[in-house]
């Protein structure tokens, strides 16, 4: 397998679907496969937060969440757990900044697809240069899914990394609805990822199918 090309990854950016147990109303086995259905493009396991599932739960879990993708060919991603990734082949982990550092888990999963969440100019260009595939850039709006979100920095924090430079795909995160995607995309993002406008909503076909339509520049 060889580095994800920046067309390719810029493709499967445009909707990014996050989810873990704790984000779901719904059994997450149905929602995740609503999701598919209504067009999504990538997946994200992120199991964390209160009541999250750890050990062999988790693993568990996991690998149900993978079948379902791998029947769709939809990549599979995971947060943080970089064994966990490795373990179950996964197509690829999602770092933040507190995580490990991002040249090691470059080192660590060879060529598959490395995402580092960066909220300025300097985080994202040293994500860069450790070899990300995508930067993960938010809270763009407020969030109530991530305990620890920083403060909303509005669309305009991609429109800035644009301006200087930064041509690496990126997606836009926190708090990304229908409603606002488009705002993100005009941006400069090459797609939008979301927990509860999909994971919350009554139907999860339907709001990736609204997803879909929105980011279409
Ligand atoms: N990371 P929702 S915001 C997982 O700013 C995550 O890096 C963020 O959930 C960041 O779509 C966030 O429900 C939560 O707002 C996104």
């Amino acid at each position: 397998m060889e580095r994800i090309s920046r067309e390719m990854m810029r493709k499967w950016l445009s909707v990014y679907f996050i989810l873990g147990s704790q984000n779901c109303k719904k059994d997450p086995l149905t929602v995740l496969t609503e999701a598919i259905d209504g067009g999504i493009t990538l997946f994200q396991f992120r199991e964390k937060g209160k009541n999250a599932y750890t050990g062999e739960k988790k693993r568990h879990f996991a690998t149900k969440l993978q079948s379902i993708c791998r029947e769709h060919n939809i990549p599979f991603i995971v947060n943080d757990d970089v064994q966990l990734a490795m373990e179950l082949d996964a197509d690829g982990v999602h770092i933040g900044q507190e995580d490990e550092k991002a040249d090691i888990v470059r080192r660590k999963i060879g060529h598959k697809i490395l995402g580092v969440s960066a909220h300025n100019l300097k985080e994202a260009r040293e994500a860069i240069a450790a070899g990300a595939d995508y930067i993960g850039v938010g809270p763009i709006f407020p969030t109530s899914s991530k305990d620890d979100a920083k403060e909303a920095q509005g669309p305009s924090i991609i429109r800035s990394l644009r301006e200087s430079g930064i041509q690496t795909p990126i997606v836009a995160i926190g708090g990304i609805t229908p409603e606002n995607a488009k705002e993100v995309i005009h941006a400069g993002a090459d797609g939008v990822s979301v927990i509860s406008a999909i994971a919350s909503s009554e139907s999860p076909f339907e709001a990736a199918r609204e997803l879909v339509k929105s980011v279409k520049k």
